[in-house]
């Protein structure tokens, strides 16, 4: 195709920057404060396509063949171009012609990435679940995949574009439903893939999810019919968009960490609620599916490394760009490459300013994106080991909890699961790294101080007076009774331990939360909040950018150093990593202490906190955090150990404005695909599980 330099100023994203050119300095971090620098990847002139004027490139790092397509924009819209470290690459400016009126009515265009995405493509996907019988660590079982592979295929697309998943339930004894996890589904809530926003797939039934790309970076997708997501049900999900700091080569496949159990998850949660074996427990840890007998850490020297770990392939001194994922059902991981420093450059799906860490903790449920500086003069072998060590206090496996300074536990899984290796001369694949394990100062699950430091590059500021009045809280437990329901207002939301293990521990047992798979809450939107089981904050939405919602998670009646009275060998301390569906929030405080009503709240900080989707509250204390109430529909928090969410540590929130706006921005042809979703669901299995009270069904 005809490719004229000069002539053609290819490309590309809308942010904009006529002074970051200068920042294209490989190796240097970016450092700006301003939100209008996030820097565009940069694209090399073959990159580039010439498709009826249109800007269609094929992105850094995405898989082979991938393009991004934005015909709304063309070369009018170019700014320029630039040259750097040797590849070329241009932007456009970002217009009020290069935003489509008809589908994005409510953004404004701004430089804040929140409110603006550029109009892409549609994109389908086709995902099966089934069972099949794998041994990614060489003990077979069966398991319930996406498209037979573990973990599922990569669904990838551009800032922007509209994904279209076709999903179909080929399993022969139970429901689905599909979660788009970080994704805000903003007036989408239909699209969400949970119990309260739809009944599972039936055995048999196909379902389509519809969403558009607001954000961009890295997630994942994954079952919340249960504990499925645990048998499997899950792969990753990115999108291609700007950067905070350059880099030199980026890889589409993330590291997806994962821990496995040998046998049925949901087998496995019923020891979550037996008071014999107290805790659902893990059997190993893998890496993009890929593990080793729990018995035989190290038995592969000699043999090609290629067929044991997952490789990830760099030169000396250049920038490679990473996408970390943690999918696993009961284990938080500590991230670290041997000898090698991490640059982070967004967390969960936000951008934020870089920051160079040793080692990383990544919570279930949360992401990064991370550059990885090659050395200059890597070790003669070329192989180091990338490690994903289960942190401290937020892991529980069948041979023993993973504990970095107590070595009561003889034989601790290894947490060498990766390679990176270097692609020079003398670089072997039949060696196994001779490499040691960084200085890791922080194996806690919490990482308190780390992830306080992450600074998004668009800055939020937060209302010190929330739209909700925390004072009003009840400061109930989750736990209803009739005035609760009349409150409405969990704002303030006092963990308990799992019902069963309370009642087990002679604590006065309280109702877990519970949903109805036949009845989900956004069909039932007046109803709910009625039984006893319902766990429903009931907020006021506002479209006001200036509005939050100050929430606090406080885990101070839970086992910690300080409830001597509860015996952590019967009931383990543990953190637990808090996931919000419908919006990021903002982290205001995070405390390893309890939350004190008269004096906590003058400690939070309001100036460009950091923001994400998934934050761990730690034992015994509390984090609180704000989110904007601008996506009306019911949306639920919970926690992301798997075993936790199905034991109910979980809450429904309402977002509405008292005229019925959740409900009535369905309109009629999506109420009555609900309806119809959940005719074939009764018709199904419905009526068999839907009384299953043992289990959340979130
Ligand atoms: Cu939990």
């Amino acid at each position: 195709m005809a490719w004229r330099v000069n002539s053609i100023h290819f490309l590309f994203y809308l942010l904009v920057l006529s002074r970051a050119i200068s920042a294209i300095d490989f190796g240097q971090s970016y450092g700006s404060s301003d939100p209008s620098l996030l820097t565009p990847r940069q694209y090399t002139e073959d990159d580039l396509d010439e498709t009826s004027g249109h800007v269609s490139f094929h992105p850094e790092g995405a898989t082979e063949g991938f393009k991004c397509h934005y015909p709304g924009l063309n070369s009018e819209d170019w700014e320029g171009c630039n040259e750097g470290a040797g590849s070329r690459w241009c932007w456009i400016r970002q217009t009020e012609a290069n935003k489509d009126e008809s589908t994005r009515k409510a953004y404004t265009v701004t430089t804040n990435y929140d409110n603006y995405a550029p109009v892409g493509i549609q994109r389908h996907y086709y995902l099966d679940i089934a069972k099949h019988t794998i041994a990614p660590d060489g003990t077979p079982r069966e398991a319930r995949l996406f498209n037979g592979t573990y973990p599922g295929p990569l669904i990838e697309a551009c800032w922007g574009d509209t994904v279209i998943v076709h999903v179909t339930n080929n399993l022969d004894d139970e429901g689905s439903i599909i979660h788009w996890h970080g994704l805000r589904q903003y007036w989408n809530n239909d699209q969400d893939g949970v119990s309260m926003t739809q009944c599972p797939i039936a055995r048999g039934s196909t379902w389509t999810y519809n969403f558009t790309m607001l954000q961009y970076g890295t997630t994942w997708y994954h079952s919340h019919y249960s504990v499925q997501y645990a048998d499997g049900v899950l792969g990753p999900l990115i999108v291609h968009g700007p950067a905070s700091a350059p880099y030199d080569v980026a890889y589409a496949w993330p590291l997806f960490m994962t821990d496995w159990v040998h046998g049925r998850a949901e087998e496995e949660f019923e020891n979550e609620k037996s008071s014999k074996v107290r805790g659902s427990k893990a059997d190993n840890i893998l890496l993009d599916g890929m593990g080793r007998s729990p018995k035989a850490a190290s038995a592969y020297d000699g043999e090609d490394i290629r067929s044991s770990y997952p490789i990830t392939e760099i030169l000396p001194g250049q920038r490679v760009r990473l996408r970390l994922i943690n999918g696993a059902a009961g284990t938080s991981f500590i991230f670290s490459v041997d000898g090698h420093k991490i640059e982070v450059i967004a967390n969960d799906l936000v951008p934020v300013k870089p920051i160079v860490v040793d080692s990383l903790l990544v919570a279930i449920g949360q992401r990064y994106d991370i550059i990885i500086q090659g050395l200059q003069d890597p070790s003669p072998g070329g192989n180091y080991w990338i490690r994903t060590q289960p942190a401290d206090g937020c892991n529980t496996f069948r041979n023993g909890i993973f504990n970095s300074t107590d070595s009561t536990n003889p034989n601790p899984l290894d947490p060498r699961t990766g390679i990176l290796h270097y692609d020079i001369p003398k670089a072997t694949y039949f060696s196994l790294p001779h490499s040691t394990e960084n200085n890791i100062e922080d194996y806690s699950c919490a990482g308190i101080s780390e992830q306080n430091s992450l600074r998004p590059v668009v800055p939020w500021t937060i209302s010190k007076t929330p739209l909700n009045n925390l004072a009003l809280s009840t400061f109930y437990p989750a736990h209803q009774t009739k005035a609760d329901v009349k409150y409405g207002n969990y704002t303030h939301w006092l963990l308990r331990l799992d019902p069963l293990v309370e009642k087990a521990g002679g604590i006065k047992f309280h109702n877990p939360f519970f949903a109805n798979f036949s009845t989900p809450s956004l069909l039932n939107l007046t109803r709910i909040g009625h039984g006893e089981n319902d766990t429903v904050v009931r907020l006021p939405y506002s479209s006001n950018s200036s509005d939050f919602i100050h929430m606090v998670i406080d885990g101070s009646l839970l086992p910690s150093t300080r409830r001597a009275d509860l015996d952590p060998d019967v009931i383990p301390r543990l953190a637990h990593p808090m996931h919000w569906h419908g919006s990021d929030v903002v982290l205001l405080a995070q405390s390893d202490q309890p939350f004190d009503p008269a004096t906590s709240r003058d400690t939070w900080n309001y100036d460009n906190p950091p923001r994400r989707d998934t934050i761990t509250a730690p034992a015994g204390g509390y984090i609180a955090v704000a989110f904007k109430p601008d996506n009306p529909g019911v949306w639920l928090v919970h926690c992301h150990i798997a075993w936790h969410a199905s034991a109910g540590l979980a809450l429904q929130m309402v977002i509405d404005d008292g005229h019925s706006l959740a409900q009535g921005m369905l309109g009629d042809g999506k109420l009555q695909r609900l309806r119809d979703g959940c005719d074939e669901w009764k018709a199904d299995l419905g009526r068999l599980v839907a009384s299953k009270k043992e289990d959340s069904n979130v």
